[in-house]
């Protein structure tokens, strides 16, 4: 009798605990750092090379990859700050993510990689030294998205499908950037500082080549300026 009863009472349990609802699911951590949760609003890896994916940041969120080389991956929409520190680190905005007005990545010290896959609202940066930034068919940019290659040389590569609606420049050093689609009447692609070579396919903007003994190509629209 007694094994009945305790039996009857482990069914009732059972049963009040299949009745209780669902324990509200945990907010999904915006991003992972080497495979492990990592709550904003500071992301932080390590001094070696991380592999950091974030789904979300926002504006207050700050990824901080520090040095080694770092591999970011964004999937979804970005409003933060995104640091790969030094390292030859490679950045990438998946397709369908969005980096929002506020958003911002920065490449930092070292030859950093950059594929811009999503749509582009705020500000990519090398930072210092030999950046390569290439954005995708799938990419979009909007009149107020910044694109630096900043100091170095930098390469700047731009899928013809694409849109520029905002700006692009090289900052200092020789740069090089080609834009095989339309700049649009929002656009400028400014070579600034030293010697650029500048391509662009379709110009309904501006195209600078800025200071410095620069090659400037447009194949269609106006002609660049301050481009001997
Ligand atoms: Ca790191
Ligand atoms: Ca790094
Ligand atoms: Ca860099």
């Amino acid at each position: 009798m007694v094994k009945i009863a305790a039996a009857r009472t482990a069914a009732a349990a059972l049963l009040l605990l299949l009745a209780l609802p669902a324990a509200p699911a945990h907010a999904a951590p915006a991003c992972t750092v080497n495979g492990a949760p990592a709550p904003g609003p500071d992301i932080t890896g390590t001094d070696g090379a991380d592999t950091i994916v974030c789904a979300a940041l926002e504006a207050a969120d700050t990824v901080d990859a520090r040095g080694g080389d770092d591999t970011i991956s964004l999937t979804g929409t970005v409003a933060g700050h995104v640091l790969a520190g030094d390292g030859a680190d490679h950045i990438t905005l998946e397709q369908g993510a969005r980096l929002t007005e506020t958003g911002d990545i920065d490449g930092q010290a070292a030859d950093d990689a950059i594929d811009l896959r999503g749509t582009v609202l705020g500000t990519v940066r090398g930072g210092q030294d030999r950046d390569l930034i290439l954005l995708f068919r799938t990419a979009d940019t909007g009149p107020d998205s910044v694109i630096r290659g900043a100091r170095g040389p930098d390469v700047v590569l731009v899928d013809g499908a694409v849109t520029v609606r905002g700006l692009v420049e090289g900052f200092d050093d020789a740069d090089f950037i080609d834009i095989n689609g339309t700049v649009a009447p929002t656009g400028r692609i400014h070579g600034d500082a030293g010697d650029d070579v500048l391509h662009v396919h379709d110009n309904q903007g501006e195209v600078d080549g800025g200071e410095g003994v620069d090659e400037c190509v447009v194949d269609e629209g106006p002609a660049a300026v301050n481009c001997p």
